[in-house]
């Protein structure tokens, strides 16, 4: 398997796409190959764009690619979509945005349904995020829909997050306040050609102070202008950046900043700090499907249905009941595959 991870290293398209193509999307990726891309990656900080449908992320990063790839980058990037959300034309939509790539041997472009994945995130976007990484391409792009508290799961993959919003997205305030400015390194306010932006910067520009207030113990940090003309507050929080992804202006200032960012996160310091945020993340993950199947596993079998007659019936406390699945789950887990 390590044989077949060398061969990756810096391979072309083909190579690359036929190792796509091991990848499970049930995530019953060969362990062995998957230690092996563990071992070989985490040195290419990875850019992370989300945001709610259609605020035009895949236009903003179909504009980035065109800059990265006069300065000569190979940019890989890994469109996820909620599958349950979305049409599969809609799922072709990303690919379409940036179809102008697509004979283009240093762009390489996967779009991934999500599968039912809540968080929008599953191991297959990891998985394909390193065989690009160890393939060398770099920067790699990760664009995922916001839609709702779980896609913050992109933080703990992303090692710089981009939160994209633009007007007439009704639920860009409901996410604002469900913590998606939290997770942000820059907000983009996309859609700048439309009037009804202004209205959106101002919430986010008093979202955002009204956090920095909070953060600051109370103190007034005013919001401050830096050298590149976007808004960042005094306590440390995101930039903000005005845009129009569809006429390309303010996207070469946005890529200034990136770069300067994605600079930061190449020390040993940050990698060691990505390294560790990466294998929490993916530990959480697996767990949580793990017991999550475990638990419906054991919910159908007939054991359960004493503990449900015993809780109707007044004769165990819930707790007892929890008690009772967990441990029940708990064996489930501990079986061989074969036996389960
Ligand atoms: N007016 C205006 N429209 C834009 C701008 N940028 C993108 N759009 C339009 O917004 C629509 C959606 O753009 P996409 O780039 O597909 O948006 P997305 O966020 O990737 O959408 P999903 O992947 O479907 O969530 C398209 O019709 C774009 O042309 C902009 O700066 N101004
Ligand atoms: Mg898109």
């Amino acid at each position: 398997m390590s044989e077949l991870v060398d061969k990756l290293r810096g391979s072309g398209r083909r190579a690359l796409a036929r190792a796509m193509s091991r990848v499970d999307p049930a995530g019953r990726t060969d362990p062995a190959f998957e230690v092996g891309l563990r071992r070989s990656t985490g040195q290419v900080p990875w850019w992370g764009f989300t945001g709610p449908p259609g605020v035009g992320k895949s236009t903003l990063i179909d504009a980035l690619l065109v800059r990265l790839r006069e300065q000569g980058r190979r940019i890989g990037v890994v469109a996820v979509d909620p599958s349950s959300a979305r049409s599969n034309g809609a799922l072709l939509g990303d690919r379409v945005r940036m179809m102008r790539h697509a004979v283009d041997d240093d762009v390489f472009i996967r779009s991934l349904a999500t599968h039912g994945h809540e968080g929008g995130l599953s191991d297959t976007t990891i998985h394909c995020a390193r065989l690009m990484e160890l393939a060398g391409y770099d920067p790699v792009v990760i664009e995922t829909v916001g839609v709702g508290q779980n896609e913050l799961d992109i933080a703990s993959v992303a090692d710089l997050c981009v939160v994209v919003l633009g007007p007439g997205h009704g639920d860009d305030i409901q996410l604002i306040k469900a913590g998606l400015l939290e997770i942000a390194d820059m907000v983009v306010v996309n859609k700048c050609d439309l009037p009804e932006s202004h209205r959106l910067l101002k919430e986010v520009r008093e979202e955002l102070a009204g956090a920095a207030f909070a953060r600051s113990g109370g103190r007034c940090e005013p919001l401050a202008e830096d050298r590149s003309g976007s808004t960042t507050d005094a306590a440390g929080g995101p930039q903000v950046v005005e845009l129009e992804a569809k006429s390309g202006r303010g996207v070469e200032k946005l890529l200034e900043q990136l770069l300067d960012l994605d600079r930061a996160r190449r020390t040993p310091e940050a990698q060691a700090v990505r390294g560790e945020r990466r294998s929490l993340g993916e530990i959480r993950r697996s767990a949580m499907a793990a017991c999550g199947g475990a638990i419906e596993r054991v919910l159908t079998s007939p054991e359960a249905k004493q503990w449900i007659a015993q809780l109707n019936g007044g004769e165990s406390s819930l707790d007892a009941v929890v008690s009772q699945l967990a441990a029940s789950a708990l064996a489930e887990m501990q079986q061989p595959a074969s036996d389960v």
